[in-house]
């Protein structure tokens, strides 16, 4: 059996094969099949977004298809970027664009209004129609300059409520961000499920 990993982002598809790994299933990528190009997000939600990328997929390859999709959500800012992390900036927005708009916008906000959580959501469809989702939360607070190397996307400005928000998600390696994070998180939760969904 395959599960194909239906994201476009490196940084989450770095994520999600090493939480995968120990799984009994084959592991594909969308490497597998450019041909395919994405579908539009018209979601409201992460959940519908998550859905309508994994259906998608499903339905055009025929495996089983497992999407995430996840964001940023600023309390101080009403949830934003929220679903629109990825286009924060525009519609060529680069990860270093997003975030530093994010910054520029919180630049007066003092320490106690900069919380902010990484939200993710996983769906994992079947080409028959059945599927299964989770969600994940981390909560952490808005730095005021970016800082570290590892990771993607807003890392390098969301300080980490495990670390006494005195590292970035970006300081921090590969495996240590797998253990704390929305992504392993929600992750988690769909190995619990996945074998009794295989079976059905
Ligand atoms: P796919 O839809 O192909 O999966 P995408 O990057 O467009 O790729 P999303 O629409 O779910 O995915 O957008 C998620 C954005 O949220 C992502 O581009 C980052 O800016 C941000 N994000 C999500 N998880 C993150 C993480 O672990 N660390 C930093 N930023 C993250």
């Amino acid at each position: 059996k395959s599960l194909l990993i239906a994201t476009t982002n490196l940084g989450k598809i770095k994520e999600i094969t090493e939480i995968l790994k120990d799984l009994e299933l084959e592991i594909k990528s969308l490497k597998d099949f450019q041909e395919l190009k994405p579908p539009a997000e018209t979601g409201k939600t992460f959940f519908e977004n998550a859905l309508l990328k994994a259906r998608y997929y499903a339905e055009k390859t025929g495996l089983l298809a497992l999407a995430d999709d996840s964001g940023l959500e600023v309390s101080a800012l009403g949830g934003a970027p929220g679903i629109h992390s990825a286009r924060f900036a525009g519609e060529n927005a680069t990860d270093e664009k997003n975030y530093l708009k994010l910054l520029e916008l919180m630049k007066d906000l003092p320490d106690e209004k900069r919380s902010a959580r990484f939200v993710c959501v996983m769906v994992c469809y079947h080409p028959s129609g059945a599927y299964i989702s989770t969600e994940g939360v981390w909560e952490g607070k808005i730095a005021f300059s970016p800082r570290g190397e590892y990771g993607f996307g807003y890392d390098p400005i969301f300080l980490v409520r495990e670390f006494n928000f005195e590292k970035t998600a970006a300081e921090l390696p590969l495996e240590i961000k797998n253990q704390l994070s929305h992504r392993a998180k929600a992750l988690k939760e769909l190995k619990k499920k996945l074998p009794e969904f295989l079976q059905r």
